[in-house]
């Protein structure tokens, strides 16, 4: 009750304190953002805060038209500098700014953009993989699985496509198909870029799961903690360490390797644990979600995989 009051009272304070603000230092909401927070998620969250608050039609109706655009995943190319070039010519004309006397608003400004629809866009990239089911008729599907065997096992021939050699990977039975229900080829995806970006900690991580007493089932691990990487993409959580790690336009390359630190982490994290089973699962993996949520929580934040382990 209380909170939903102040909520309102802010609701209808807010252009009064952003008028006396842009009165007595001169500048918009966006500029103070963009000249006082530090580059990287503290400004980028900061602008997109401001423009999604906004109440002006033109700004509203930029939203609509950057949501569209990102949705269907065109904001890429020169189409992409076409649209940053707008959203900058918009908000200097609504905020009434003048790039002459402030050059570095525009650039700065520009990368925000492109760093918040280009999140916009990966989530919807992300999703069109995971919705796709595996299928085992699609060459191109199996010829990327058949490569998972090969970059995980490569000194191992795998006898036939249906076998329980998979199981040696951490697949549940004879064919690996049946496990990427859940997330479809993201998880695959997922897998062949750990496997093949990162051997050195990927085959590190596979022969922890062989361990006699803290094994576990490296594939289907692997596959739940595609849809852990996914949920925190899907409820922006993780645009902390997003928008403070790309350069520019967030791709999916961005999101591959968000997951390859998840398991990375998610493998010491368990075996740091020394669980009785792996019925202890869901509690461990319950921790090392708060775990990580926690460090999305902070603006700073900005995962990098321990590439040290390379060489052991
Ligand atoms: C991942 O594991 C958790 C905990 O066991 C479970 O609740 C969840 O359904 C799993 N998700 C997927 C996609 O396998
Ligand atoms: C790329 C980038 O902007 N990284 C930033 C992530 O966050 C830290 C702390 O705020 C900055 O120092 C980095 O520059």
């Amino acid at each position: 009750m209380f909170r939903a009051l102040l909520t309102a009272v802010l609701w209808y304070l807010r252009p009064l304190m952003k008028w006396f603000l842009r009165k007595t230092t001169r500048l918009c909401e966006l500029q103070r953002v963009c000249y006082g927070e530090k580059p990287g998620a503290p400004r980028i969250l900061g602008v997109e805060k401001s423009l999604l608050q906004s109440r002006s039609g033109d700004i509203k109706n930029l939203i609509v038209f950057l949501d569209s655009i990102s949705d269907g995943r065109k904001f890429t190319g020169a189409n992409k500098d076409n649209v940053i070039q707008y959203s900058i010519y918009t908000v200097l004309r609504v905020k009434r700014i003048n790039p002459q006397i402030h050059p570095q608003f525009s650039k700065s400004f520009a990368k925000c953009i492109e760093h918040i629809w280009g999140y916009r866009q990966l989530t919807q990239e992300v999703e069109a993989l995971r919705t796709t089911p595996y299928d085992a008729d699609n060459e191109d599907h199996e010829s990327r699985l058949l490569n998972l065997w090969k970059l995980l096992m490569p000194s191992v021939q795998l006898e036939s496509r249906v076998t329980k050699q998979w199981q040696e990977i951490g697949f549940q039975g004879d064919d690996p198909k049946t496990d990427f229900r859940g997330m479809g080829l993201l998880g695959l995806e997922n897998l062949v870029y750990f496997a093949q970006e990162y051997p050195g900690p990927a085959s590190h991580v596979l022969s922890h799961s062989h361990h006699p007493q803290y094994g576990y089932a490296f594939a289907v691990v692997g596959i739940n903690l595609t849809s852990m990487a996914y949920h925190m993409l899907k409820d922006g959580s993780a645009k902390t360490h997003v928008y403070n790690v790309s350069r520019d336009l967030p791709s999916m390359k961005v999101f591959h390797q968000f997951y390859c630190y998840l398991f990375y982490e998610f493998d010491r994290f368990w075996i740091e644990a020394k669980p009785r089973n792996v019925m202890d699962f869901s509690y461990i993996r319950e921790k090392f979600e708060n775990r990580i949520r926690v460090s999305l929580a902070n603006p700073a934040s900005a995962f990098r995989i321990n590439i040290a382990i390379d060489n052991i």
